[in-house]
C-alpha cells in the first residue's frame, strides 16, 4: 500500500543543474576571482560527485587549478559553496528554474488522497525551501513533512543514509514508500535504504545505468497507461507490482 512519494530535488523536481547550478558555481569562481570555469561537459562529468563542497574538492584534487595563497582549502570551499548558494537562490528568485512537468499535479494529487510527501536530497535546505516557494508559493514548503537534505548526513548520495532519515521521520516501512529520483547515485541511494524507485531521467543522466528502478521515464506523464491514469494512479499501479503482497 503506497503511503508517502520521497522526491529527490536535483533533476527530478526541477532541471537544475543544467544550468542553475552549473552558472551558480561560475558565478561563485568569478567572484572569488579565481579563474575557473565549468562548461557543460566538464560540469557533467563532475556530477559524478555529489554535494557542492564535495564536488569542488574534487575538481581541485583532480585539475589542480592555481589555489589563492594562505587560506585552508576547507575555509577556502565554505566560503566559497556559500556563494554559489547565494548565486543558486537568486537564479531561483528570477524564476529561471521551473520544476519538471508534472511534478505540480502530482503532488496536487497526492496531497488530495492523503498521500504523504518527503524530500531527500544532497542539495543544500535553502535551495530547496526557495524551489518550492518560487514555484508552488511559501504554503508548499509545510506539504512535506521531511525535507532531508545537504548536511543533515555525513555520508551523502550514493550512500542511504539521506534516505533512511527521511524513512525514520515518516515513521515508514520502506515499501510502503516509493522514491522518485533522476539519477545513479540517487537510485543507489534509494535502493540502499530498501525503497521502491521511479527514475524520471534528467538532461545530464540519460546515459546513467538504472538497473533495479520500479520505471525509467523520461518524464513523469509517459508512465500513464490509456484511460485517464494519472501521474499517481501510474506510480501506485507501479510500485504495487513491486510490493508482492505475502
Ligand atoms: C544533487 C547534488 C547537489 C547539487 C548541488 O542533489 O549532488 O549537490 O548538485 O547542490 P540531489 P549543492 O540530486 O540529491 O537533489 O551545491 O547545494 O550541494
Ligand atoms: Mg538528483
Amino acid at each position: 500500500m503506497l503511503e508517502a512519494l520521497i522526491f529527490d530535488v536535483d533533476g527530478t523536481l526541477a532541471e537544475t543543474e543544467r544550468d542553475g547550478h552549473r552558472i551558480a558555481f561560475n558565478r561563485a569562481f568569478d567572484a572569488f576571482g579565481l579563474g575557473w570555469h565549468w562548461d557543460v561537459s566538464l560540469y557533467g562529468e563532475l556530477l559524478v560527485v555529489t554535494g557542492g563542497k564535495e564536488r569542488i574538492q574534487y575538481f581541485i584534487d583532480r585539475y589542480a587549478p592555481a589555489l589563492p595563497e594562505g587560506e585552508p582549502i576547507d575555509g577556502l570551499i565554505g566560503r566559497l559553496h556559500r556563494e554559489k548558494t547565494h548565486h543558486f537562490v537568486s537564479l531561483l528568485r528570477e524564476g529561471l528554474i521551473p520544476l519538471r512537468p508534472g511534478i505540480p499535479e502530482l503532488l496536487r494529487e497526492a496531497r488530495q488522497q492523503g498521500i504523504r510527501l518527503a524530500i531527500a536530497t544532497t542539495t543544500t535546505p535553502q535551495n530547496v525551501s526557495e524551489l518550492l516557494r518560487v514555484n508552488l508559493g511559501d504554503e508548499s514548503v509545510a506539504w512535506f513533512e521531511v525535507i532531508a537534505a545537504g548536511d543533515m548526513v555525513s555520508r551523502k548520495k550514493p550512500d542511504p543514509a539521506v534516505y533512511r532519515l527521511a524513512l525514520e521521520r515518516l515513521g515508514l516501512p520502506p515499501a510502503q514508500c516509493c522514491a522518485i529520483e533522476d539519477s545513479t547515485p540517487g537510485l543507489q541511494a534509494a535502493k540502499g535504504a530498501a525503497i521502491p524507485t521511479l527514475i524520471t531521467r534528467s538532461i545530464y543522466s540519460r546515459a546513467d545505468e538504472f538497473d533495479g528502478a520500479l520505471a525509467v521515464t523520461d518524464q513523469l506523464d509517459e508512465l500513464c497507461g490509456s484511460h485517464g491514469e494519472t501521474i499517481l494512479d501510474a506510480i501506485r499501479r507501479i510500485h504495487g507490482r513491486s510490493v508482492a503482497v505475502v
